[in-house]
């Protein structure tokens, strides 16, 4: 069995004390079945970054990370990563921002991460890299000399060609795509967009009837690795949180109320100012709610050295007291809206005490928290789900109740229902939304990945081709 080798911006090493969330877990599964390797930014920023990774070893797997100096932070990471690529790939046209100084340390810094990792590299290695920070890596390891099949797995939506093409560089960035051998992403609609991107830089002659490309006599295998959770493992930590001090306070503070709850990280994609003012509407229009339902928003802070987010920031703080200003009663607050970090396994305790769980990005990969919110139920009494068309989980989440994030209206309505729907639709809807995650497990994404990448038997050619 060959080594995994797993490459991510950001990894999580072992610390005492800190358990790594839901997709780290899985990920490490993976790694730890084939005595690997993972590689990536340690999450720590320096004056000078140190020369050389520093390795950690821990129950078969290999810890390799480095960290960043502040222009690396600022023009990579900051930058070029979160002010260009992420807003860009989640539609925000207007939010987006390109400097080529920010492109040149993207490059740079995707240079000195293919430099650390070639020399720790064997021969008969299969390397899984993650996301948009990446873009370039397999091209940079390619003329460092390495051989070995490479995946690139994007975890964010891609974008239509017409709002990829915005981007000045959108051609070389394409280019570095196709130096991979395998390129998964999370559902059919971002296969079809890379598709079209390089149908209209090369023409449709580079797209085979079997979802790959061929371009300059290589053959780039495209597909759908949709990601998932361990359910099991879900209704597990969720059933046992339910006694920890953490969940019961949280309950008791209900005083009998019904919940509707959110969890996202506080980033502009997530449409936490467009829930906010839906539950607004919500109170407003089915005013037979108040006082009867608490609305408990989790949103841990993050990329706040980002300025759109520091915006965001700031409009929520303004929408939720104008909201609890305008219905809170002395013991009742609407929103309960809270910038801090839970541990993961209390987080599930906390869905499954919800009889709604409101997602509703207006621009998401996949978004994990759906999955896990419905994984969290108690299959005999389950919560319900409003979720957003804009999701990527929308594709396998067919049981919730959808949502256009932009619509307040047609949200408000969507709370309604949810929080009134019959308890036999609820089981009806829950056991099928169940039964598509166990087949899309966190297993199933990381092991039919690993798999298409270990059936790529081409050598790789010369990937430095030619576009008009
Ligand atoms: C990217 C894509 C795609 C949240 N708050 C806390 C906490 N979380 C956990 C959740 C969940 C994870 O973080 C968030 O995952 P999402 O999928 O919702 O969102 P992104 O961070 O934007 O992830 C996304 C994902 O990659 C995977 O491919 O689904 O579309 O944008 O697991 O539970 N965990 C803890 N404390 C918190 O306060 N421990």
């Amino acid at each position: 069995m060959s080594r995994l080798v797993a490459v991510s911006n950001r990894i999580s090493i072992p610390k005492r004390g800190a358990a790594p969330g839901g997709l780290a877990v899985g990920l490490l599964t993976a790694i730890q079945a084939r005595r690997g390797l993972w590689f990536g930014w340690d999450g720590e920023t320096s004056e000078v970054a140190g020369s050389e990774p520093s390795i950690v070893r821990k129950d078969d797997v290999t810890y390799a990370s480095i960290d960043f100096d502040k222009a690396e932070y600022y023009d990579f990471y900051l930058g070029f990563c979160n002010g260009t690529l992420w807003p860009l790939f989640h539609y925000f046209v207007d939010g987006f921002r390109y400097k080529d100084v920010q492109y040149e340390a993207y490059q740079r810094m995707n240079h000195r991460y293919a430099k650390h990792l070639a020399p720790l590299l064997e021969p008969d290695d299969i390397i899984w890299v993650h996301d948009y920070h990446l873009f370039p890596l397999a091209q940079r390891l390619r003329e460092a000399g390495a051989t070995q099949p490479m995946g690139l797995f994007l975890h964010i939506p891609f974008p239509n060609i017409e709002v990829l093409r915005v981007l000045p560089v959108y051609g070389e960035l394409l280019q570095a795509m196709l130096a991979y051998d395998v390129l998964g992403f999370q559902t059919e609609t971002d296969v079809q967009a890379f598709r079209s991107a390089v149908a209209y830089v090369w023409g449709e002659e580079a797209l085979n009837a079997d979802s790959s490309v061929t371009l300059g006599g290589r053959r780039v295998v495209t597909g759908v690795f949709p990601i998932g959770v361990d359910v099991d493992a879900i209704q597990r930590e969720a059933v046992e949180s339910q006694n920890t001090d953490a969940c019961k306070r949280m309950v008791a503070g209900l005083l009998g109320r019904k919940l509707m709850i959110g969890v996202d990280r506080l980033d502009y994609s997530k449409g936490l100012v467009e829930r906010f003012k839906a539950y607004e509407k919500f109170l407003e229009t089915h005013p037979e709610n108040q006082n009867r339902v608490s609305f408990l928003q989790i949103a841990p802070l993050s990329r706040t050295d980002v300025r759109a987010y520091s915006e965001i920031r700031r409009d929520l703080e303004q929408t939720t007291g104008r909201t609890n200003g305008r219905f809170a009663d002395t013991d009742w607050t609407p929103i309960r809206y809270l910038n801090r970090n839970f541990p993961h396994d209390v987080l599930m305790g906390f869905m499954r005490s919800a009889q709604v769980g409101i997602v509703t990005p207006v621009r998401d990969g996949m978004n994990l928290v759906a999955k896990e919110f419905v994984a969290a139920q108690d299959p005999s009494d389950p919560g319900v789900l409003v979720l957003s068309t804009l999701a990527g989980a929308a594709r396998e989440l067919t049981g919730a109740i959808m949502v256009n994030p932009y619509d307040a209206r047609g949200m408000a309505h969507a709370i309604q229902q949810a929080f009134n729907m019959p308890i036999a639709e609820r089981r009806e809807r829950h056991q099928a939304m169940n039964d598509v995650m166990r087949r899309n497990s966190i297993t199933a994404w990381h092991t039919s990945f690993i798999e298409t990448l270990e059936s790529v038997v081409e050598p790789p050619k010369d990937f430095r081709l030619r576009f008009g």
